[in-house]
Parts: C-alpha cells; sequence; structure tokens
C-alpha cells in the first residue's frame, strides 16, 4: 500500500482531537469535519481544515456517509481514520471506501461482518480453539429449541441478540418458567434495535470480571497484544473506569490470556487495532464474549503501560508496515482510567450547558484527552464524555492514590459532572481492595 498523505477524521470531540494529534505527529495532513453544533469547538483549529458536513444531529452529519465522502473528495484525503462510535464499525462505510480507493483505517469489511454477528464471531472463535462459554450451536432456531438448549446447558441461562452487544436484546433466565417471556421480549427488542432479532443462548455466568486485551495485527501476519485492560466497573453497560494490567490475574492466566488473544488474532487473519473481550469467572477461567473491531475508548490505559501509541500503529500498518515483535514490547507499571461525563454523578443523567469553569490536574504521568475548556458548551446531541482522565504509577496502590489527588484539583462549573462519583469510587474499599464485578454498581 502507498504511504498515506492527508487523512480525514470521521469523528467528533476527545477523539477527533487525538486522532489530529498522532496525524500531525507524523508529518501527515489531519483534515476535520464538524457539525453546526461543533462549529466553534477549539480543536478544529488544530486541524489542518475543518469542513462543515451538516446539521447538529448525527444523522445529518457524523453518520452522513455521501457528505463525508463529499468532505473526502473536495479535500483530496487519501485515507479516514473513524475513531469509535458513529461510522467505525459501519460496514457500508468501509465499503463505499474501498470502492473510491481510500484507506480505511480498520479492519476488511469481511472480518467486520464476521466480528458484527456475535453467535457467528462465537462459533469462529470455539474452531480457534478459543474457550467460549457453554451455549447454543449458533443461533436459537425457536421457542423449543431455547427450551431443549435451556436444559441442556442448565439453569441459570442468557438469551443475547447475536446482533447485539452492549445488553440490548439480552435476558437472564432463571428456570423454565421465565423462558417463553424472555425469548420473546429479547427477540423483538433485538429487532426493533438492529432489525435482526436472531438470539443465541449461554450459560449464565454470576458476578464476572470484564477482562479485554488489546490486538493489533499487520497484512503480513504479525500480530501483538499491548497487554490486557479490566473494564469491570460498569453502569448499564456503560464504563466508568478501565484499568491495565488486571491485576485479578496472576501471571500464568494473564499469559494463557495474551496468548489465547494471539491465536485467535491469527486464526481470523486480522489487521489493525482489536480487542478481544473476556469474560472471567470467580475461578479465573476465562471465556471470549465478543471483539470489537475498532479503536475503544479505553486505549488510553494500554497506551501509558506500553509507551505505544495505539493510532500510529494503525496508521503504519494501514500503510502496509510491519508491526515491531512482541519481545519490542515492555509493559510497565499501572494505568488506570476514569471517563469524566457531562452527568449527574449520583443518577447519570446527562447534563449538557455551558462550561464556566476548567480547571485541571497536572503533574508527572498525569495525561487528559479532552476536547473542552472553559465556555465550552456541551451539546445535548452527542454522547455526555467531555474527557478522560488517566494516570500512570509504578503500581495500582499509587495510581489511585495519584487518581485521587488529579480529580481533587478538578475544578469544573456551569454543568454537572461525575467527578464527585470517581472521588467516591478512589476511596471505596470494595474498589481499593479490587473485591467488586460487573454487577457491583446495579
Ligand atoms: C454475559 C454475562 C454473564 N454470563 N454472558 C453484557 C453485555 C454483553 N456484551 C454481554 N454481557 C454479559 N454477558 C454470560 N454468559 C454477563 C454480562 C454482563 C456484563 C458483561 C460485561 C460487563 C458488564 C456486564 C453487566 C451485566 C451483564
Amino acid at each position: 500500500m502507498k504511504k498515506i498523505q492527508k487523512i480525514l477524521v470521521a469523528n467528533r470531540g476527545e477523539i477527533a482531537l487525538r486522532a489530529i494529534r498522532t496525524i500531525k505527529e507524523m508529518g501527515k495532513t489531519a483534515v476535520a469535519i464538524y457539525s453546526t453544533a461543533d462549529k466553534d469547538a477549539e480543536y478544529l483549529k488544530f486541524a489542518d481544515l475543518a469542513i462543515c458536513i451538516g446539521g447538529a444531529k448525527s444523522n445529518e452529519s457524523y453518520l452522513n456517509i455521501p457528505s463525508i465522502m463529499s468532505a473526502i473528495d473536495i479535500s483530496g484525503c487519501d485515507a479516514v481514520f473513524p475513531g469509535y462510535g458513529f461510522l467505525s464499525e459501519n460496514q457500508n462505510f468501509v465499503e463505499i471506501c474501498k470502492h473510491q480507493k481510500i484507506n480505511f483505517i480498520g479492519p476488511s469489511v469481511e472480518l467486520m461482518a464476521t466480528m458484527s454477528d456475535k453467535s457467528k464471531a462465537k462459533e469462529v472463535m470455539k474452531k480457534a480453539g478459543v474457550p467460549v462459554i457453554l451455549g447454543s450451536e449458533g443461533a436459537l432456531r425457536d421457542l423449543e429449541d431455547a427450551k431443549k438448549t435451556a436444559k441442556w446447558i442448565g439453569y441459570p441461562v442468557i438469551v443475547k441478540a447475536s446482533a447485539g452487544g452492549g445488553g440490548r436484546g439480552m435476558r437472564i433466565v432463571e428456570s423454565e418458567e421465565n423462558l417463553e417471556n424472555a425469548f420473546l421480549s429479547a427477540g423483538s427488542e433485538a429487532l426493533n434495535a438492529f432489525g435482526d432479532g436472531t438470539l443465541y443462548m449461554e450459560k449464565y455466568i454470576k458476578n464476572p470480571r470484564h477482562i479485554e486485551v488489546q490486538v493489533v495485527a499487520d497484512e503480513y501476519g504479525n500480530a501483538i497484544h499491548i497487554g490486557e485492560r479490566d473494564c469491570s466497573l460498569q453502569r448499564r453497560h456503560q464504563k466508568l473506569i478501565e484499568e491495565s494490567p488486571a491485576v485479578i490475574l496472576d501471571e500464568t492466566i494473564r499469559k494463557k490470556l495474551h496468548d489465547t488473544a494471539i491465536k485467535a488474532t491469527k486464526a481470523i487473519g486480522y489487521k489493525s487495532a482489536g480487542t478481544f473481550e473476556f469474560l472471567v469467572d470467580s475461578d479465573k477461567n476465562f471465556y471470549f464474549m465478543e471483539m470489537n473491531t475498532r479503536l475503544q475508548v479505553e486505549h488510553t490505559v494500554s497506551e501509558m503501560v506500553s509507551g505505544l501509541d495505539i493510532i500510529e500503529l494503525m496508521i503504519k500498518v494501514a500503510e502496509g508496515e510491519r508491526l515491531p515483535s512482541q519481545e519490542d514490547i515492555t509493559l510497565k507499571g499501572h494505568a488506570i482510567e476514569c471517563r469524566i461525563t457531562a452527568e449527574d454523578p449520583n443518577k447519570f443523567i446527562p447534563s449538557p450547558g455551558k462550561i464556566t469553569k476548567w480547571i485541571i490536574p497536572g503533574g508527572r504521568n498525569v495525561r487528559i484527552d479532552s476536547h473542552v475548556y472553559c465556555n465550552y458548551v456541551v451539546s445535548p446531541y452527542y454522547d455526555s464524555m467531555i474527557g478522560k482522565l488517566i494516570i500512570w504509577a509504578e503500581d495500582r496502590k499509587r495510581a489511585i492514590a495519584k487518581m485521587k489527588e488529579a480529580l481533587n484539583e478538578f475544578g469544573v462549573e456551569g454543568i454537572k459532572t461525575t467527578i464527585p462519583f470517581h472521588q467516591k469510587m478512589m476511596k471505596n474499599v470494595d474498589f481499593i481492595e479490587n473485591n467488586y464485578d460487573t454487577n457491583y454498581l446495579s
């Protein structure tokens, strides 16, 4: 592949700024896009060019493929960086880019399609020798099939939408008397949300941890991992705090987890950055859950423990460069990320509006990825995340201590934020002792 010269950043907010930084550091040209709601955003000035692509509603702008393709065309971009959300997993968009000979900085449309079908992805992983949760062979055909399968697996079971992810179209079923209702409601919820009501079934794992492995692969079959992240602290499938490494794993299990992710990456011939999500049960057994075929919000903690720039790696791999070898990558210390959202810290209700005070923490190994500033107006049209505070220290205990201080230095007024929630968590004994799971906040 030819060297990339000019990249259109098909996103907004903190991740757009994050990408613009790396693109320019690499000596390439960055083109930003924006909706009318984002027209005053300061980060647009850091791009070499910024193009308005439509109205405030995502459908009119950041999801508007014809408008974005026009921006790519008129600015003469040879590549597009999708970030997370919006078009990052849109197979149509990837196809159109391919047809227009625009380098989509991400995986192939074929792998994206395979992984978007969660039941198919599971079958592929099972064939590759990756441990998966005991469950139905592919999709459930009907209620009778569901009943038979549940009896065979043993209750409690969980039904999930094949097209799902993020908890929609998902039901925990404790016994057969609840199965019919769960099967029908999950199916119609999935049909409504994804246009596909296909369901599959698994044994329900009580109180699991959510641990994921960051991988990057090039087109020559080389694959590296950048360690794992523990993302167990979530609320309604929204991650709140992420960290690396996952300290509940001992070295033997950690190595097995990393080796499994590498084996899976190579088995499917993956290219670009990706994440394997695993559920870890109370006996520390891990099982493949889903693969994310995009850069994730929490990639930053992996960057902090490795010293790598994952967006730089994605761009280089898209240009046809070779990855460094695993031996060249050393993981050191501990990183924690707190996602800061414009939300009420108790009920997590969005709190858009004008930021009237924005004093940010600083110091050694304190990283803030944010696009906001004093007088910035948080729009009600988009995700409420206004920034991420990421801390690195020698170990988890010191990272928590540092995070506490950093959160204390934060001064935000005009809107409500989740900073008080994070301050509370840094003093929470269960969090400090690592004594929690994915159900902790529900
Ligand atoms: C599970 C599970 C327990 N057992 N599967 C939630 C979102 C979707 N990606 C899968 N999810 C789960 N699948 C089995 N067999 C528990 C969850 C789950 C969860 C997983 C990760 C992080 C947070 C969670 C919160 C509730 C449920």
